[in-house]
């Protein structure tokens, strides 16, 4: 499986990078849960935001490969192995890119402290920021265990659950045309929904927590496919909790600019603003 992984790269890219795209370039960008191997990873969305920000340094914050997934069924779609060559291209071009694998790429994790072709393979990693902070970085599986409720987990970014809201509805809608009573499939998603968000506020705090006890600024993880910022309080100083989000639902990735300001980008949002603001220009382009 490792090797069949490590093959992949060497099939050459099926689109070229475009060369003439702006790049937005920032200091720091963190990107994680990408799932590449599996049906619910966001390939287009991923590689339209590769060849529009450039960066310094990059930190893939794990769940970049499915492994889970590829053993139980290999698939891999020439837009995923576009992934893999345009972040290898650009460890080559200067950025430094920072692999910390997740719980789904752990095979990974054995190559810890080794360098692949520039990319720099880390269990965790400390970033310092512009202006003088420090963040700890981690995928954030490393919690699971203290979470107890953690079986919720298998839940999130699987596309069973968005079927299962979609179908919910539909079968009611259904069995209401046909005069039958409610049916509790609904109820019980919407309890999970309730559990879901009780899950990843008590989560952002577990993580602050550790990060607080080590001593630093913040923490930078994934994992729970949720991008989101919170500050926290420890012992009298403010913790910064930030979640890259991920790649298969919001599409998210976290930048800091060079002055040190943080910024999580929404990129369905990002791409839709630069195709909007793009239109007008090619329309008088075409009238000149
Ligand atoms: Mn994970």
């Amino acid at each position: 499986m490792a090797d069949r992984i490590a093959r992949l790269p060497r099939r050459p890219s099926r689109r070229p990078e475009p060369i003439d795209a702006a790049r937005r370039r920032y200091r720091t960008v963190w990107i994680s849960d990408v799932h590449l191997g599996t049906k619910g990873c966001n390939a287009e969305l991923l590689i339209d935001f590769l060849d529009h920000v450039d960066s310094e340094t990059m930190y893939l914050v794990g769940d970049i490969i499915d492994g889970w997934r590829l053993k139980k069924k290999f698939y891999w779609p020439a837009a995923h192995n576009d992934i893999v060559w345009r972040i290898m291209k650009r460890a080559r071009r200067g950025t430094r890119v920072v692999y910390i694998p997740g719980n789904h790429d752990e095979m990974f994790r054995q190559f810890t402290g080794l360098n692949f072709g520039g990319i720099e393979i880390r269990r965790a990693a400390f970033h310092d920021t512009a202006d003088g902070r420090r963040l700890m970085v981690l995928h954030g599986d490393e919690f699971d265990a203290v979470m107890l409720s953690h079986r919720w987990l298998a839940f999130v970014g699987d596309h069973a659950y968005h079927l299962m809201m979609r179908l919910n509805l539909v079968v009611n809608a259904v069995r209401r045309g046909l005069g039958l009573p409610y049916w509790s499939l609904s109820k019980a998603a919407k309890h999970k929904v309730k559990n879901a968000a009780q899950f990843i506020g008590r989560y952002e705090e577990v993580v602050a927590r550790a990060a607080g006890e080590r001593g630093v600024d913040g923490v930078v993880c994934g994992h729970i496919h949720t991008a989101e910022f919170r500050s926290f309080e420890h012992n009298g100083r403010t913790i910064e909790y930030w979640n890259d989000g991920d790649w298969v639902e919001g599409c998210n990735a976290l930048a800091e600019h060079h002055d040190g300001r943080m910024e999580i980008l929404h990129w369905p949002e990002e791409m839709q603003r630069r195709i909007a603001d793009a239109a007008p220009a090619g329309e008088a382009r075409a009238a000149a």
